[in-house]
């Protein structure tokens, strides 16, 4: 594969759309064509399925939850990331299958071999970097308050619910220390930014 895939994780509020931006202009500095996209969704049927997901109105059950998250990142995968790969972008994906490793396996409790199995038989690509933007449960939520809006029915989850996603996301980091990229995110948003891009430098700097 020609290109590169670049995922951003973390939890509620962590800042996951700065850094996006950040690594998007970036990428593109370097003349490389980037593809910013998200899950769940990017593309038609993803978004539709990400509709179902976070609408408060459904009672989802954790497999069903987990199957739907798969179904949308089979179709981003054969749609949009695969043929970005092959033509040489870098693909900059907001959340990707650590996600499902954080909210069905840790947030959910599902056997992360199952969630595995899926990432095998429905995704078979890992990212080849992973941002993992780290901010404690509490500091997140009031960010999320500052900004306003309705929360989505992932986001009405207790708390003990987003304790267990954070430690499965930092559980995952440390077993991949060579993919991903701890941030604190509880720094400021310029220290955010330019950690988020040294990160990034540094893994070019491998890749060439
Ligand atoms: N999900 C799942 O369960 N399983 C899966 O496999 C996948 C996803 C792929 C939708 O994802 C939901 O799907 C999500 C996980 C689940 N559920 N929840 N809950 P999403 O990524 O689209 O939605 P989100 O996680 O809810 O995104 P978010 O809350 O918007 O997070 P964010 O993008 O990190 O937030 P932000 O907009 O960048 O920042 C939030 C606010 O904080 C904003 O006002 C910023 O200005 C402020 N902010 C950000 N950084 C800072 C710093 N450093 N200082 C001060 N203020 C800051």
């Amino acid at each position: 594969m020609k290109g590169r895939l670049i995922s951003v994780e973390g939890g509620e509020g962590a800042g996951k759309s700065s850094a996006m931006a950040a690594i998007g202009v970036a990428i593109a500095a370097r003349g490389v064509e980037v593809v910013s996209t998200r899950e769940p969704g990017g593309t038609a049927v993803g978004e539709a399925i990400r509709g179902l997901l976070l609408d408060p109105a459904h009672a989802i059950c954790a497999n069903s939850e987990l199957l739907l998250m798969f179904a949308a990142r089979a179709q981003h995968v054969c749609e949009v990331i695969l043929p970005a790969l092959e033509r040489g972008a870098w693909v900059l994906s907001d959340r990707y299958t650590d996600a499902s490793f954080a909210y069905q396996g840790g947030g959910r409790g599902i056997d992360p071999s199952i969630v595995a199995e899926l990432e095998r038989w429905a995704v078979g690509i890992k990212p080849d970097l992973t941002v993992l933007l780290d901010v404690d449960v509490h500091r997140g939520h009031a960010r999320l308050a500052g900004r306003g809006g309705e929360r989505d029915r992932i986001e009405r989850e207790r708390e003990d619910f987003f304790e267990r996603v954070r430690a499965a996301y930092r559980q995952r980091a440390k077993a991949e220390p060579q993919r991903f990229r701890v941030i604190d995110a509880s720094q400021t948003q310029a220290s955010v930014t330019a950690a988020v891009l040294a990160a990034l430098d540094e893994a070019a700097t491998r890749w060439t």
